[in-house]
């Protein structure tokens, strides 16, 4: 039996939130912004444009389109720097001991993210190759919760949506996982993440009696 098992990236294989925050607390100087990480914490999950958004809100500033876009190119420049420091050590504990089980198990496996970042990122950490479709923030017109980026790594697999594995660290993507009607395993904090069919801290509580019970549903 196959199902289709779909991972987020930032929050889950990698810690790249600690970077996103870096980059955006400069921009967020640069407005005069107090950027903290409780107000990073809204920014998981969601895309870049929305992101800055969001942070325009705290600080209670309008600026152009222009700025905007001004601003999200420096942004990504700076995140980018960030990057290209990265290398395997990086891949959060546990991840590799299920991508692993699974390739050994012949289930299909993919990326659903909201990055543009996502193919480079995971270039960096070497596991490019684990992944039999990517669907990222390049592919998306509707970013989480709304369902689109998991239905399409569905798609790309040739696998059904329902039944369909998703690890995700953030609220809006465990709901959009819902939506589509697969099984959201949260990874993170479960008062957080509680409308998640499952929840674990971290991959290494994750064993492999878990993993096969979901093939076998
Ligand atoms: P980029 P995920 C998301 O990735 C991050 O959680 C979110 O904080 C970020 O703003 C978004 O990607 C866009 O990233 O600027 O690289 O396109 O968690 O969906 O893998
Ligand atoms: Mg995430």
């Amino acid at each position: 039996k196959k199902k289709a098992f779909i991972f987020d990236l930032d929050g889950v294989i990698v810690d790249t939130a600690k970077y996103h925050f870096l980059a955006w607390q400069k921009i967020a100087a640069q407005l005069g912004i107090d950027f903290t990480h409780e107000h990073n914490e809204q920014l998981k999950g969601v895309s870049r444009i929305r992101s800055l958004e969001i942070i325009l809100a705290i600080g209670n500033i309008t600026i152009t389109q222009e700025e905007k876009d001004n601003l999200l190119l420096k942004k990504n420049e700076d995140y980018l720097t960030y990057i290209d420091k990265m290398d395997e050590s990086e891949i959060l504990d546990g991840v590799m001991q299920v991508l692993h089980y699974l390739k050994q198990n012949n289930q299909p496996i993919a990326l659903g993210s909201a990055s543009k970042n996502a193919r480079p990122i995971l270039e960096k950490v070497k596991i490019l190759s684990y992944f039999d479709a990517i669907v990222d923030g390049n592919d998306v017109t509707n970013a989480k919760p709304d369902p689109e980026v998991f239905v399409q790594a569905a798609k790309k697999l040739n696998m059904p949506s329902e039944g369909a594995i998703v690890f995700e660290d953030s609220v809006a993507g465990v709901q959009a996982a819902n939506a589509a009607q697969m099984v959201s395993v949260g990874i993170g904090e479960k008062a957080v993440l509680h409308e998640a069919h499952y929840n674990f801290n971290n991959f290494t509580e994750i064993d492999t009696t878990f993993l096969q019970n979901l093939v076998n549903k």
